[in-house]
């Protein structure tokens, strides 16, 4: 048995737009209207894998989603033809792809009967996302049918939750038992604070956490109103190091205390509003980048392009690369089209510490399995959808057939 980070990604769907959809998500409500390319979009999020995969990282993903909707729109009463401009493209929306918020992930060594234990997300804050779960909890329950898995439905409404966005582990290792972090929001000024504490508390009941070992807290109200609406755009963690910006959460020195007192050994590198300001980390998603150990044992931060080319921000990482300090690489990477919506290099994956040998192969990359979907995708992804486009039954044809050819080249057809 060989327990490894996993990292799925979430495949960029062919239906992927700009529709504005997410109040708090600054980069979504920029781009409203704009102009979006599905197969570009797909292919960064392709060779973002292939390079993690190449970098020696295990690598897996997940299917999208099927969309437009329809289900969904006849529950209320609405077709594609004649549905609201904003329920219609509700339904169209490949949010998916951002597999950060599928499920919330506790693995085996922090859960009391040993298995590990995944919670699908409900994402009932906003209604593009509010549809995703029963689509996500069926390809979760193919993926990790295992019995070294528990996949639990949803965490009842009301109560928001955004899955692994606002969940952060550190251990001394990957396999073994850690602490678990879970960030919700209180407030958001004009923004809704989307991951609820009575969600996160239900999923560290049900995954049979260790109350010594699970922290609760509060993400600052002031960084949900500046853009920040998942912890996961202001605070990043693998193993033993916790990388956060000073203003992510309410009151900081009572979690660096609360996190050094159940894990003595972790590390807390926290950046400065003098030396990144918020509105940098926003736009440049410095946070919003895949912490991760390299087969070496040095940890690496793979960025979105926008940090780099972030005066603030590239100072920074000189800084710290010049200090010898605990992240040793940073790697940019190109998903431009998922981060005009608001999506960097960590919310397109979920993080699943497991045995490879454990999950469905079909949901684990090969460098042949990849290759063929860049052919899929290139062959039948459309170029390019504008907002009027959702409205045309020809798109949703392509884009029904353009997924159902992805899932029976990875014989995943049974996803329907
Ligand atoms: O929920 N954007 C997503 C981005 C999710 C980012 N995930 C993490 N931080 N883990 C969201 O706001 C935009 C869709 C649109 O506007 O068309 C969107 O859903």
């Amino acid at each position: 048995m060989s327990v490894t980070e996993i990292n799925f990604d979430g495949l960029i769907g062919p239906s992927h737009n700009y529709a504005g959809l997410s109040p708090g998500n600054l980069a979504s409500a920029r781009n409203a209207g704009a102009i979006a390319y599905p197969r570009a979009a797909a292919l960064q999020g392709l060779a973002k894998m292939r390079a993690n995969m190449d970098a020696g990282l295990a690598q897996g993903w997940l299917m999208p989603l099927p969309r437009p909707n329809t289900g969904w729109l006849q529950q209320m009463a609405l077709t594609g033809a004649n549905a609201p401009a904003h329920l219609r493209a509700a339904a169209w929306s490949a949010s998916a792809m951002w597999a950060a918020n599928a499920a919330t992930i506790s693995p085996a060594t922090d859960c009391a009967d040993g298995r590990c234990h995944i919670s699908v997300a409900n994402l009932q804050t906003i209604a593009h996302r509010s549809h995703e779960w029963p689509d996500t909890l069926t390809q979760l329950r193919i993926a990790f049918a295992h019995p070294d898995f528990a996949v639990h439905g949803p965490v009842p409404p009301p109560f928001g939750d955004e899955g692994a966005a606002n969940h952060m582990r550190l251990c001394p290792s990957h396999g073994e038992p850690g602490i678990e972090i879970f960030v919700y929001g209180l407030s958001g000024g004009s923004f809704p604070a989307r991951q609820h504490a009575e969600a996160s508390r239900t999923i560290a009941r049900r995954h049979g956490l260790d109350a010594a070992r699970t922290i609760f807290i509060e993400q600052n109200p002031a960084a949900i109103a500046a853009g920040a609406f998942h912890n996961d755009v202001v605070a990043v963690a693998n193993e033993r190091l916790l990388l956060t910006h000073e203003s992510a959460f309410a009151d900081p020195p009572a979690a660096y205390a609360a996190i050094r007192a159940a894990a003595p050994w972790a590390e807390i590198v926290e950046v400065t509003a003098a030396e990144v300001p918020m509105a940098d980390v926003i736009s440049s998603y410095l946070f919003n980048a895949q912490l991760v150990t390299l087969p070496s044992g040095e940890y690496a931060l793979i960025v979105p392009t926008e940090a780099p080319a972030t005066p603030s921000v590239k100072a920074w990482m000189d800084r710290m690369r010049a200090s010898n300090g605990p992240i040793r690489q940073f790697i940019p990477v190109d998903v431009r089209q998922s981060m005009a919506n608001g999506g960097g290099p960590a919310c397109l994956r979920l993080r699943v510490v497991a045995d490879p040998a454990s999950v469905d192969p079909r949901f684990l990359c090969t460098a042949d399995s990849l290759s063929r979907a860049e052919a899929v995708v290139a062959a039948h992804w459309p170029e390019s959808i504008a907002p009027d486009d959702l409205a045309d039954p020809a798109l949703v044809e392509r884009v029904t057939v353009a997924r159902r050819v992805l899932l029976d080249t990875l014989s995943l057809s049974e996803l329907g």
